[in-house]
């Protein structure tokens, strides 16, 4: 668990290095691929978890300004990757300004539990890591190689010298 806002920033960024690998893998018609056919496409469900970072922080008391046009889907992975890359920046700055070491320590009710900032910050990363690990599968499905988050998609086991990843 976070003890400091710092620690938290680390691990933040270290994951919105990441997601940003990922959404810089994408093309355009990538973003229409569906679950099945009612699904969300991987284009919404991008733009959901991006969305998502100044609405969640403010419900919890870190402003920050929420996104226009949150509701429109961009046509273009690029529009998706670039409001990515400044919403993460603007939210570890909000953070910064908001709140103190202490305030992690600092009790609210979320989802219907006692949690921690601490807590509540670490959910806002698992929330992008859980629609992460789904656009993963839809990039695949799409017939992209996907970016290899925690480890190598299967085309670069080949290149750690071995045939085939671990069953
Ligand atoms: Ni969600």
């Amino acid at each position: 668990m976070y003890v400091t806002i710092s620690d938290f920033i680390k691990e933040w960024n270290k994951e919105a290095i990441l997601t940003q690998q990922v959404l810089d893998g994408l093309t355009n018609d990538s973003l229409k691929q569906q679950v099945y056919p009612e699904g969300r496409t991987l284009g919404r469900i991008l733009w959901h978890f991006t969305t998502n970072i100044p609405n969640y922080l403010n419900k919890f008391g870190v402003e920050m300004e929420n996104l226009e046009n949150a509701e429109n889907v961009p046509a273009t992975s690029k529009e998706i990757a670039e409001t990515f890359k400044r919403v993460s920046a603007q939210a570890a700055e909000a953070i910064e300004q908001h709140w103190t070491d202490d305030s992690l320590k600092q009790i609210q009710i979320a989802f219907g539990r006692k949690e921690t900032n601490a807590s509540i910050l670490m959910g806002l990363i698992k929330h992008i890591v859980h629609h992460r690990g789904q656009a993963t599968i839809l990039i695949r499905q799409a017939g992209l190689k996907p970016f290899g988050v925690y480890g190598p998609p299967k085309e670069d086991w080949i290149h750690l010298g071995m045939d085939n990843p671990p069953l």
